[in-house]
C-alpha cells in the first residue's frame, strides 16, 4: 500500500539536515568535486551525464536509473570522478622509486595519471619511459617462452568492462592458460558458488524493483548505504510501500539505522529511519541464527510446503541435519536468543513475500559458500524465489563484479559461468579456432602462493593493489617479488607497482571505461547491461585496456594473430553475444540509456530453476564452531570513506570512525580497562596493529578495523576451500597501551 505525503514516523529528528548529527555532508562534497575537477569540468559533466557509474554495481545510465524516477548520484560517485578528469603525471617522480615510497596510496594517486609505458630493471633507481612497442615486444617475449603454467593474469573489478573482461580471459586461453581471474575473487564467488550449485543460476533473482513494496527487505552481513548509497533511496520508497526493513549484523550499522537522503526533500529535511529491527548476531554466526530461525518454521509448519514439494528437492536432508542441532549449541554459537530466532521466524512466516540482501559480511569467511546456502535454504523454505517481490540477491560491490564472471574472466569458469571441463573446452575451441586449455587455472589467492614459492614467471595485473586487498602485506610483498616479469596496466600509481624488480617491472598506462574506444558496458547486480559510451581521450598515451592485451597476445604469437583479433568494440559485442546467449541483445547497446536485462525483472520464475532436474536444492548444514578462547575478540574488516584501496577521508562519516580506530562494545572495552580514544594493540597469530579505542554498538566480543589498514593482523592462507575468497578476519587479544609504554615511544 502506498502512503502519500509525509511520514513523520520514521523521521529521525526535527533539526533540519541532521545538523549536530555524524552523518555525511552530501552538499559539501558536491562543492569539494567541483573544486577537485575544476580544471576538467566538461569532461566531469559529461561523465556524470552520459556515463555509466564506475562505483558500485548498483548502476546508472548517466545519472538516471531503471528503478526511480529524480537523480541517482551519490559521493562514492563524485569521489571517485578524478580518476578520469586528472592530468598526467610528470614522469620524472618515477626516477627515484625511494622518493615514491615514502608516499601513500592517496599521494601517489594524486600524482596524476600513467602517461607513458615505463620499465624498471632488478637494481635500478626508478623507471625510464619506453615506446609501446618496446614494451608490448618485450612482454610478448617473455611470454612466448613462459609455460603457461606459469603465467597468470589478474584484473581489479574497478571499473573495468564487459568488452575488456571478455578479451582479457580470451587473451589468457590464447596463450594457453586459465590462470586468469578477477576481483570477484575477493568478493562475492561464494554467492556465486553457492547459486549455481542451489539455484542453477549466478546472479540476483530479483530487481531493485522489487525491493519497494515487497513485505520484507532483509539486509544479512551489507551495509548498503555506505557501499550502495542510492539503496537509501530506494529504502525511503520502500517504507513508503510499507516494507519492513530487517537486518542481521553483529554491529547496529549507523546508515541502515538512519539516513538523511540527501535527493528525498522529506528526508533530506528530517531523516528517515530505515531499519525496523537489528538481529545483533556474532561474526560468523549467520548459518546458527538462520538454522534456528528455520527450526522454528519447521516446528510450527510455517513453510511453503507446496513450492518445497513442487519445485525443491533434499529438504528432507535438512530437517534431519535441523533435529540434531540444539538450540542451547545455535544460541551459543550464532549469539541470539531462541527467541530472537523466533522473532525472525515470524516475520518471515507473516510475509507474503520478502528480498534477502547480502554482501562481504556473509561471504568473506572460511564457509562462505555455507553462509550463502543458509539464507538460500529460508527462502527456498518459504516460497520466496521466482516471483514479484520476492528474491535472494548479492549485491555486488565493484562496477565489474558481475559482468566479469559472467564474461569468463575467472581462473575456474568460461564465459557464461561455464564450469571449465575437457567438453566446454573443446566446444569454446572450436567456436575461437584455437586450443583451449581444460585445467582448472590458478585463483587470485593461489597466484600469488604460486608466486611466494619461486613458480610464477610472468604476472600481469589490471589494476588493484594486493599490498591492500590481499591479508598478510609482508607475505604478499615477498610473492609480488619473485615473478622474474611483473605487468601493472593501470591508470594511476600504487605502492604495489614500488616492489622491487626480481627482473623487470613494466607499467602499462590504461584508459578508463569513458576513454574506450567504441564505449563499453558493464552488468549491474540486477542483472542490467547497460551502455557507457565513449566520452573523451585519454591521457598522453594511454590506451584502450582490451586493446593493450590484444596487442600483447598478437605479438606473442603473431602467426594466430588473426585468431585474437578484434577491429572494434562492436566485434567485441557480436562475439559475446554469440559466446554467451544470456547476453544476446549487447550487440544492439550503442549509447546512453541503452541497456538490457538479461533473464528479464524475475529470474527461476513459477520455481523453474536452472539446474539440471529444474529443483532447486536443500543443503543441510552446520553451524561451524565459534568459541572464543578467553579473553580473545574475533576481528573483521570493514570500510569507512574509501572506495576499497582508494582511501577518499580519514574519517568515516556515517559513524565517525578513524582510519585507526578499533569498534568496541563499550562493555567489552570497560572489562579491558579502556576507554574511548585510548591505544592499544591489537595482536593476532600473525602479526599486530595500534588502534585507538572507538565505541560502537557492536555485539560482545566481536570488533572491527578499516581494511586495509587491518591486514596484518590476517593470516595469508585463511580461505573459503570452495571459492577462494579470504576470510578476511582473525583472533585478536586487545592490550592497553599504559602511560609507561607511551613514554618509552616517546
Ligand atoms: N563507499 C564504498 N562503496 C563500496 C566499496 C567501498 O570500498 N566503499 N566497495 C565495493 C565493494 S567491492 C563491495 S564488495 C561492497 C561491500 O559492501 P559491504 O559488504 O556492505 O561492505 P563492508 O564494509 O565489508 O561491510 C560488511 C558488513 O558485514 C557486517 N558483518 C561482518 N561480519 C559479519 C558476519 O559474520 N555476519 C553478518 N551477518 N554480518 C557481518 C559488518 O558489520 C558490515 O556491516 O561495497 C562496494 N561499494
Ligand atoms: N581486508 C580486506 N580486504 C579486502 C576486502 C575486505 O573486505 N577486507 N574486500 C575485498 C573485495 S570485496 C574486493 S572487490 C577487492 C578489490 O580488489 P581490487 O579490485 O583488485 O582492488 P581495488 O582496490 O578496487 O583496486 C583499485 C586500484 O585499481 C586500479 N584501477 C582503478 N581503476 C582502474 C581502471 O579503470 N583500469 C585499471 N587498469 N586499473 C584501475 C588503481 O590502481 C586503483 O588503485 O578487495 C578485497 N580486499
Ligand atoms: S550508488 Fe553505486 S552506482 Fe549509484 S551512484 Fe553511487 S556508486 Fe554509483
Ligand atoms: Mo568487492
Amino acid at each position: 500500500m502506498k502512503r502519500r505525503g509525509w511520514n513523520p514516523a520514521t523521521w529521525v529528528s526535527l533539526v533540519p539536515n541532521g545538523l549536530g548529527h555524524v552523518k555525511p555532508n552530501h552538499y559539501w562534497e558536491i562543492v569539494r568535486t567541483i573544486w577537485e575537477n575544476r580544471d576538467n569540468l566538461g569532461k566531469a559533466w559529461r561523465i556524470l551525464h552520459e556515463g555509466v557509474c564506475d562505483g558500485c554495481a548498483l548502476g546508472t545510465a548517466g545519472l538516471r536509473d531503471f528503478t526511480m524516477k529524480g537523480v541517482h548520484l551519490c559521493t562514492v560517485r563524485l569521489n571517485l570522478l578524478r580518476l578520469n578528469t586528472m592530468p598526467p603525471l610528470d614522469i620524472h617522480r618515477l626516477h627515484d622509486v625511494a622518493d615514491l615510497q615514502r608516499l601513500n596510496g592517496r599521494e601517489l594517486r594524486a600524482l596524476g595519471r600513467l602517461p607513458y609505458p615505463m620499465l624498471r630493471r632488478r637494481g635500478e633507481a626508478g623507471f625510464r619511459r619506453i615506446s609501446w612497442d618496446d614494451a608490448l615486444n618485450e612482454i610478448a617475449a617473455r611470454l612466448r617462452n613462459t609455460d603457461p603454467h606459469r603465467m597468470a593474469f589478474y584484473l581489479t573489478s574497478r571499473g573495468i568492462t564487459n568488452e575488456t573482461y571478455y578479451v582479457a580471459q580470451k587473451v589468457a586461453r590464447f596463450l594457453g592458460t586459465n590462470n586468469v581471474d578477477n576481483a570477484a575473487r575477493l568478493c562475492h564467488a561464494p554467492s556465486t558458488t553457492a547459486m549455481k550449485q542451489a539455484l542453477g543460476v549466478a546472479a540476483s533473482t530479483c530487481s531493485y524493483r522489487d525491493w519497494i513494496g515487497t513485505d520484507l527487505l532483509i539486509f544479512i552481513g551489507s551495509d548498503a548505504p555506505n557501499n550502495q548509497p542510492v539503496t537509501t533511496k530506494y529504502l525511503y520508497y520502500a517504507k513508503q510501500h510499507g516494507t519492513r526493513i530487517l537486518v542481521i549484523n553483529p554491529y547496529r550499522e549507523p546508515g541502515l539505522e538512519r539516513y538523511w537522503v540527501p535527493s528525498v526533500f522529506e528526508s533530506a529535511l528530517f531523516g528517515t529511519r530505515l531499519a525496523d529491527r537489528f538481529f545483533q548476531i556474532h561474526t560468523g554466526g549467520d548459518i546458527a541464527f538462520l538454522n534456528g530461525t528455520l527450526k522454528h518454521l519447521i516446528e510450527r509448519n510455517w513453510l511453503d510446503w507446496d513450492f518445497i514439494s513442487a519445485h525443491t528437492r533434499d529438504f528432507e536432508r535438512v530437517q534431519v541435519a535441523l533435529a540434531q542441532q540444539s538450540w542451547d549449541d545455535l544460541e551459543r554459537a550464532s549469539g541470539a536468543t531462541r527467541g530472537e530466532m523466533l522473532a525472525f521466524a515470524e516475520a518471515l512466516a507473516q510475509a507474503k513475500s520478502a528480498v534477502f540482501v547480502w554482501s562481504m559480511g556473509i561471504t568473506q569467511h572460511e564457509y562462505g559458500v555455507e553462509n550463502v546456502k543458509a539464507i538460500l535454504n529460508l527462502a527456498l523454505a518459504r516460497g520466496f524465489i521466482g516471483r514479484e517481490y520476492c528474491g535472494v540477491m548479492p549485491i555486488r560491490g565493484h562496477s565489474g563484479v558481475q559482468g566479469g564472471g559472467e564474461m569468463g574472466c575467472t581462473a575456474t569458469t568460461f564465459p557464461g559461468g561455464k564450469p571449465i571441463t575437457p567438453d566446454t573446452a573443446h566446444w569454446l575451441g572450436e567456436q575461437w579456432g584455437f586450443a583451449v586449455p581444460a585445467w582448472k587455472g590458478l585463483s587470485c589467492g593461489d597466484m600469488l602462493d604460486v608466486a611466494y614459492n619461486g613458480e610464477l614467471d610472468v604476472f600481469y595485473a589490471v589494476g588493484g593493489n594486493f599490498l591492500d586487498t590481499m591479508p598478510d602485506p609482508a607475505y604478499i610483498r615477498t610473492a609480488l617479488a619473485r615473478p622474474a616479469l611483473r605487468v601493472h596496466q593501470d591508470i594511476v600509481l600504487t605502492t604495489q607497482m614500488l616492489v622491487e624488480p626480481a627482473d623487470t617491472v613494466i607499467l602499462l598506462p590504461a584508459a578508463t571505461r569513458y576513454e574506450q574506444r567504441d564505449g563499453g558496458t558493464e552488468t549491474s547486480t540486477e542483472r542490467e547491461i547497460i551502455f557507457s559510451p565513449y566520452i573523451a581521450p585519454p591521457p598522453a598515451e594511454a590506451r584502450s585496456e582490451w586493446e593493450i592485451l590484444l596487442s600483447v597476445a598478437e605479438r606473442t604469437k603473431p602467426e594466430q594473430a588473426h585468431l585474437i583479433h578484434f577491429a572494434d568494440g562492436q566485434q567485441i559485442r557480436n562475439e559475446i553475444a554469440r559466446i554467451v546467449p544470456e547476453y544476446n541483445g549487447i550487440q544492439h547497446l550503442h549509447q546512453t540509456g541503452d541497456h538490457i536485462q538479461w533473464g528479464g525483472r524475475i529470474l527461476c520464475r513459477d520455481g523453474r530453476f536452472g539446474t539440471p532436474d529444474g529443483k532447486a536444492v536443500f543443503t543441510p548444514l552446520k553451524p561451524p564452531v565459534t568459541t572464543l578462547p578467553p579473553a580473545m575478540f574475533v576481528l573483521k574488516t570493514r570500510r569507512g570513506k574509501q572506495f576499497n584501496s582508494l582511501i577518499h577521508d580519514e574519517r568515516d562519516p556515517l559513524n565517525g570512525a578513524l582510519r585507526d580506530d578499533v569498534l568496541i562494545n563499550p562493555v567489552d572495552a570497560a572489562t579491558l580497562g579502556v576507554r574511548e580514544g585510548d591505544w592499544v594493540i591489537l595482536r593476532s597469530a600473525v602479526g599486530e596493529m595500534r588502534a585507538r579505542i572507538k565505541f560502537a554498538p557492536l555485539k560482545s566480543g566481536n570488533i572491527q578495523v578499516h581494511w586495509p589498514e587491518g591486514n596484518v593482523l590476517i593470516d595469508a592462507h585463511q580461505r573459503d576451500p570452495g571459492a577462494g575468497v579470504p576470510s578476511y578476519k582473525a583472533l585478536v587479544s586487545i592490550h592497553p597501551i599504559t602511560e609507561a609504554v607511551l613514554q618509552e615511544q616517546r
